[in-house]
Formats: structure tokens, C-alpha cells, sequence
């Protein structure tokens, strides 16, 4: 569980305040509510739900915790079958580490996605330790590699500087391309915090298509959670003003609004995603607390310039990387945490309720080169 809901933030009794400028430097702390539950199983507030049995899973056995790695694991198949299980069969009867090898693997590693400059320096570094005379044995270069990915997944794990209110509800705000996953993400995000015991509130700011708010209305059906939405073609702006008036009013915890799919290079839209963070800001000061950009890992590279013009026009505070059951370039992940100071809060592996999962770089990375990964190399 990452620190963004392991921190607690004070809630005072001051009134709702007006606008004013935001100081950087307030490192927040969460509402004691969002703290971890005495009773809860692990050390979570946001509790998953459990998992769905799947080939190789125990279903709801005891080791709740060994079965949802183990089906992190299963979901990261195809980056596993791309990245590890190419690296193994490369490896497999090899007694040296040769040029060869070496451009190989240069292949397999760009072909996951993880990006040049990743494989220039991760290559570089093993060729120095096999110059050193480190490394002999293609079996450590395996090793060296591991160890060398989630010094990169680790960088993600940087306290987050959120700016967390001394009254009222917090605010986060979804943005993203179309069809990233925004909406769904919303919907698992809801589930977590209901989950955990907060009131949450979402806000139907998506006005461009009706069908829109009527998908966000579903996820809050699943979530027993209010919905706030105005007819389509609404300014999305009026549509969050007026949530949060209501989140304050009705004392909600958490408010999540869903905004429009749009190109990261579309500037008018990119005017508009500013007008909305603004105005939020306007009714609540320092929010919204979170503009999270949801990321489709299926896009690649692609991934890492939206995050950057999404970044210069709102500034981006954490990542939810989706898809990643679906795409066998994950080495974006270790992309991602290298180009970006940005903590990837979440990752989707699935399109139900239950497949989202806090990232946690240690757990990934140990899912990704999971052990199994020598049992079921492709024939
Ligand atoms: N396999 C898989 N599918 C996902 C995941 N997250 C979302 N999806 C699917 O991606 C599709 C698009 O999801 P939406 O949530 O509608 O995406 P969006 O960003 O809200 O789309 P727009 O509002 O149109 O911009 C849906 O079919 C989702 O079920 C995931 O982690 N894994
Ligand atoms: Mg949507």
C-alpha cells in the first residue's frame, strides 16, 4: 500500500475557506479515516476486494495475500511471456555472456518497451561488470537485470506532496486520452474507499456524450455511491463547481470527478481541463488535492508524452497505468518511473471492480520475474 492513503490528514473545524494561493511546500497528511482500519486484515485502508479464482489461484484460500500476487503475476502474463520467458529461453543452454547475448538482448528489452535509454544503460552496466569479471554467467545477468528494473519501478516511490485540505472533502480529478480508463479506474478507485468507509461523491464533468454519464452512473450503482451529473453539453466546469458544493454540504470525504477523454496535443481541450481545475478551486481552496492522469500501458511510449503535456497543462500528482493484462510491453512501467517524477498510484489489471491494485514496485517487479517463469517457458 503506498503512502498516498497510508498518510493521514487532519480534518479541522475551520469553515470551508475561500480561494487563495496554494503553498507548495504544505506536505499534507490524510484524514485520520483514511488510516488503517484496526480490524483490517493487512496493513491497508483501501482493502481489496477478494480476488476471483483463476487458473494456477487458490481462490479465497487463507493466503489471501499469496493469491492476489499470484494473480497479479497470472494478469502480467503477456509482458511476462515477452520480457522474462524471452530472456530465459535466450538464456537457456548459453555458458557465456558474448556479444551475441548481448544484442539479443537489446532486442527483447526494447520490444517490452522499456525504452533506449533504459536498455542502453541497463547493457552498459552489465558489460562493465562482465569486463570486471563481475559476471560470467548469463543465469546473474537474469539477476542483474531484476535488480536493475526496480531500482528504476523504485524511483516511483516518491512521497507524494499533496496538498491535503484543513476542512471539507478531498477532491481528486481524473484526466487522460479517450478510452484510457478513466471511468472504469473511477469506479474501481470508488469501490476501495467504500470499501474502506468513506462517503464518496462522483461527478459526471464528462458532459461531451450523454452515454458517458450514464457509464459513471452505472459505477456508482456498483458502488452504492451518489452521482452528480447535468445534462450533456454542460459546461463540465459548472457541473464540478456545483459537486463540490454539494460534497461540502453533505460532508462527503471524497469527491472523484470524471472529465472528458481528450489529446494530450489539443489545446482548446487542454483550456478547458484548466478552466475545470480552476473553478474546483475557486469553491474549495487547494483543490483538487489529486489530478491523477490515467495511462493506457497498451500505448507505449506514447504513454510518457501524454504525461508530460498533461503534466505542463494541469500538473499531473499521481498515475493510474492501465491494461496492463492486456499489453506485453509493461516494461513501460520501469519507463514511466524513469522519465517521470510522478508516482504511479495505481495499476489496472482487469476490467472489474477488483482489478485494480496499488503499485507497489517491489511486489511488481517481484510478479513480473516470478519464479513460475522457469515452469512455463513457451513451447
Ligand atoms: N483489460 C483491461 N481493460 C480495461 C482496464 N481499464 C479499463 N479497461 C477497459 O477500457 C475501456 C475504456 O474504459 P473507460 O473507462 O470507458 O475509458 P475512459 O478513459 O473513461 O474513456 P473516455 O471517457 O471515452 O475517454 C473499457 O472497455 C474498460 O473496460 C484494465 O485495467 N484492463
Ligand atoms: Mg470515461
Amino acid at each position: 500500500m503506498l503512502g498516498w492513503f497510508k498518510k493521514k490528514f487532519s480534518k479541522t473545524e475551520q469553515d470551508i475557506p475561500v480561494a487563495e494561493p496554494v503553498s507548495e511546500d504544505l506536505i499534507p497528511e490524510l484524514k485520520p479515516e483514511l488510516k488503517p482500519k484496526e480490524a483490517a486484515p493487512q496493513e491497508t485502508t483501501l482493502q481489496e476486494t477478494p480476488p476471483k479464482a483463476e487458473p494456477g489461484e487458490r481462490g479465497s484460500s487463507p493466503s489471501a495475500i499469496g493469491s492476489m500476487f499470484q494473480r497479479l503475476s497470472t494478469r502480467l502474463a503477456k509482458t511476462k511471456e515477452s520480457l522474462v520467458y524471452r530472456i530465459d529461453t535466450l538464456f537457456l543452454g548459453k555458458k557465456e555472456i558474448d556479444a551475441d547475448l548481448f544484442d539479443e538482448l537489446e532486442e527483447i528489452l526494447i520490444t517490452a518497451d522499456l525504452g533506449v535509454t533504459i536498455t542502453m544503460e541497463i547493457l552498459d552496466d552489465a558489460r562493465k561488470q562482465v569486463k570486471r569479471d563481475a559476471l560470467s554467467d548469463p543465469t546473474q545477468l537474469k539477476a542483474v537485470l531484476k535488480e536493475k528494473l526496480r531500482s528504476y519501478v523504485m524511483e516511483s516511490d516518491k512521497p507524494a506532496e499533496l496538498v491535503m485540505p484543513q476542512s471539507g472533502p478531498f477532491v481528486i480529478m481524473v484526466v487522460g486520452v479517450n478510452g484510457v480508463g478513466k471511468t472504469t479506474t473511477i469506479g474501481k478507485i470508488t469501490n476501495k474507499f467504500k470499501n474502506s468507509g468513506q462517503s464518496v461523491l462522483l461527478v459526471a464533468a464528462d458532459t461531451f456524450r450523454a452515454a458517458a454519464v450514464a457509464q459513471l452512473k452505472i459505477w456508482g450503482e456498483r458502488n452504492d455511491a451518489e452521482v452528480v451529473s447535468q445534462r450533456e453539453g454542460a459546461d463540465p466546469s459548472a457541473v464540478a463547481f456545483d459537486a463540490i458544493d454539494r460534497a461540502v454540504a453533505k460532508d462527503y470525504d471524497v469527491v472523484i470527478v470524471d472529465t472528458a477523454g481528450r489529446l494530450h496535443t489539443q489545446v482548446n481541450l487542454m483550456e478547458e481541463l484548466k478552466k475545470i481545475k480552476r473553478v474546483i478551486g475557486k469553491r474549495l481552496s487547494g483543490a483538487p488535492h489529486e489530478i491523477m492522469l490515467v495511462l493506457d500501458a497498451t500505448t507505449g511510449q506514447n504513454a510518457v508524452s501524454q504525461a508530460k503535456l498533461f503534466n505542463e497543462a494541469v500538473g499531473i500528482t499521481g498515475l493510474a497505468l492501465t491494461k496492463l493484462d492486456g499489453t506485453a510491453k509493461g516494461g513501460i512501467v520501469a519507463n514511466i518511473c524513469r522519465e517521470l517524477a510522478i508516482p504511479i498510484r495505481f495499476i489496472g489489471i482487469g476490467e472489474q471492480i477488483d482489478d485494480l491494485r496499488d503499485f507497489d514496485p517491489d511486489e511488481f517487479i517481484d510478479a513480473l520475474f516470478g519464479e513460475e517463469s522457469y515452469q512455463q517457458q513457451p513451447s
